[in-house]
């Protein structure tokens, strides 16, 4: 079973939902992606929810906008973290997403990332870095990623005026 589920609340959230998957994808974690909408699929997402501890996920992604309530209505009905991520709206870029998201009453979590590409991808590193608490090889592959991140940094040249 995938270590990781990555929900998203329609089909036109993928390609920002993607970079959770890609950072996935790097670090060597395995995961399922899926559309459960908190509005048009109800019935899903209380079905999703209530089976993902035993169906063997170990976190949970989940990704909306507009009228956020996806990640917060999984929460909700599971045990297992979830960490949300504001994907951006047409109408108000995605703030209306984050309010959504961030605005959790007390005694129920998500982790809320930031709007957007960042967010998601970041989502995915959050994600590895709870499964790295138990499992060896993604924890090596973190550290080798943040390591080649830096350095990265470090080798660029000099700044030179545009
Ligand atoms: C939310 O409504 C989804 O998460 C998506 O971000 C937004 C728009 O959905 P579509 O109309 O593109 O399906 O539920």
């Amino acid at each position: 079973m995938p270590q990781v589920a990555i929900v998203m609340g329609s089909k036109s959230d993928w390609p920002t939902m993607a970079q959770a998957a890609k950072m996935l994808d790097t670090l060597g974690v395995s995961y399922h992606a899926q559309v459960v909408s908190a509005h048009r699929t109800p019935a899903l997402l209380t079905e999703f929810s209530e089976t993902a501890a035993d169906k063997g996920y170990q976190v949970i992604i989940g990704g909306a906008g507009g009228a956020a309530h996806l990640p917060g209505m999984i929460a909700a009905h599971t045990h297992l973290p979830v960490f949300g991520v504001p994907v951006r709206s047409s109408q108000l870029s995605g703030v209306d997403s984050l309010y959504s998201i961030v605005q959790m009453p007390k005694g129920v979590a998500v982790g809320t990332l930031a709007i957007g590409e960042a967010g998601a991808a970041n989502a995915g590193l959050l994600a590895a870095q709870v499964v790295a608490l138990q499992d060896k090889t993604v924890r090596d592959a973190i550290i080798q990623f943040r390591q080649q991140q830096t350095a990265d940094v470090l080798a660029q040249p000099p700044l030179e005026l545009p």
